[in-house]
């Protein structure tokens, strides 16, 4: 299948052609690594242990085995020739229950980041992808105050140990899903179900990334540091004004209520119109910490949702059902929405230079005599891509993209069931197989390098 018949397209005079865009594969620790046995317990282990949280049952444990295949994994990445990896660091791997440096883990990712910078492979480290050490959980988890804190802490004490070998740090991926889905829908670990935890840990982890921010800017201000934010544009049923009403609530309170803090310094609109006990508790000068200066701001983007207006006159917004066609996800393919989304956001805020940190599908695969050809998933990659050089071409400006994911791996609440990757992981064996998306991927990186040196 290695022929460049299999190749993503990038189009003609499109700025992703040049040296500077960087192209990348993105994965998160928990989601890869295994190797449960060299870390502190997590929320994800406690929650994969309570029944009914995971589709097939499974676990973070082995996942990928990446623990202790990481360097044939190395090899995998720079054979996608791909200019940078986006990696998250495992806090519970890193850090002892005492607060302390863990160096064996410290020493897992040294010879990591050592390995992909002896490649010319640039690194992007999240230094939070949902993975919260079990111990601070149990005295609140983001709930509390002081985890905002401890996170800054832990920050504070990992990155002199990973000195010139980073090159972009995000302080979280996606605070939307730790917080809502986690401490206010339930889907995700912790697993709980209340609104005022939900919006009380939106702010906490807002705030330990403002505090985080201050921590980067000192120790490490060579770095790009930035954050990376999922959105999911809201658009309205109808061209009613309930329902237009309704999508704008939803997105305040699903995307606009992380960014804003940060690029404004204050909550979006529909903060008044939820009830005081449902409020977060936000303390003077936070406001100030979470909107400090960020050099980049991530994009997380896979889909669109609508909505309409809710039935129930307590409610913000009705969320409807996904429209086709689907991923295996269940979620809509709308790559039109993408160039909007970072139009919208281009025009209203003054944003830093954008990279997407995540785009990608989940296809049914399935290996036959050693290949998946997942045309499904290239189609989604090559009109994403298009809809990407339309928001530059407008204006828009974007420095990188990175596809998720590198490999299949654990999917939270889907478990290992729904697959991600630009390879196919076979689970028993723990075989790597790159897809025809990935074959393809690779082809159109291949070219661009061959363009570039003539
Ligand atoms: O797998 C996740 C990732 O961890 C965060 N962003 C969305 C991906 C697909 O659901």
């Amino acid at each position: 299948m290695t022929n460049t018949t299999t190749m993503l397209q990038l189009p003609t005079n499109s700025t992703m052609r040049r040296a500077d865009f960087t192209f990348g594969v993105a994965t998160a620790s928990f989601q890869i690594e295994g190797g449960a046995e060299h870390r502190l317990p997590c929320i994800w282990d406690t929650f994969c242990d309570t029944p009914n949280t995971i589709a097939d049952s499974s676990n973070g444990l082995v996942a990928c085995d990446h623990f202790n295949r990481w360097e044939e994994d190395v090899e995998l990445i720079a054979s996608l020739n791909v200019d940078a990896y986006r990696l998250s660091i495992s806090w519970p791997r890193v850090i002892d229950k005492q607060g302390n440096i863990n160096f064996e883990g410290v020493a897992f990712y040294t010879r990591l980041l050592q390995a992909l910078k002896d490649r010319g492979i640039r690194t992007f480290v999240t230094l939070y992808h949902w993975d919260l050490p079990q111990h601070i959980e149990d005295r609140g988890g983001w709930v509390n105050r002081n985890t905002a804190f401890l996170y800054a802490d832990y920050v504070e004490q990992l990155v002199p140990h990973f000195a010139g070998l980073v090159d972009s740090y995000a302080t979280f991926n996606e605070p939307f899903c730790s917080a809502f889905l986690g401490y206010e829908l339930g889907v995700h670990a912790p697993g709980h179900c209340s609104q005022k935890e939900g919006r009380q840990a939106a702010h906490h982890i807002l705030l330990a990334h403002g505090l985080a921010m201050q921590v980067l800017r000192k120790l490490t201000p060579h770095t790009m540091n930035g954050i990376v934010l999922n959105f999911t544009p809201c658009y309205s049923n109808t061209d009613t004004p309930e329902d237009i009403v309704a999508a704008i609530n939803a997105d305040e309170y699903h995307n606009l209520w992380y960014l804003m803090p940060i690029m404004t310094g204050h909550y979006p609109n529909v903060l008044n119109q939820l009830d005081d006990s449902v409020k977060p508790n936000v303390m003077p000068n936070d406001m100030q910490l979470i909107s400090g200066p960020i050099d980049f701001l991530g994009i997380n983007f896979y889909t669109r949702r609508f909505y309409a207006q809710p039935s129930e006159p307590t409610k913000l917004f009705e969320e409807l059902a996904h429209r086709p066609p689907y991923t295996d996800m269940g979620w809509e393919i709308y790559p039109e929405s993408f160039t909007k989304l970072l139009l919208d956001l281009h025009n209203r805020f003054n944003l830093p230079p954008i990279y997407i940190t995540e785009n990608g599908a989940a296809m049914p695969d399935v290996i036959i005599d050693g290949e998946v050809h997942d045309d499904d998933r290239l189609a989604y990659y090559q009109s994403h891509l298009i809809a990407l050089d339309n928001a530059i071409q407008a204006g828009v400006n974007i420095q990188g993209y990175f596809a998720w994911s590198l490999m299949d791996n654990f999917e939270w609440a889907e478990g290992y069931v729904k697959r991600f990757g630009l390879v196919y992981v076979d689970y028993e064996t723990q075989k790597r197989t790159i897809k025809k998306s990935g074959i393809a991927y690779a082809n159109m990186l291949d070219a661009k390098r061959l363009d570039l040196r003539k």
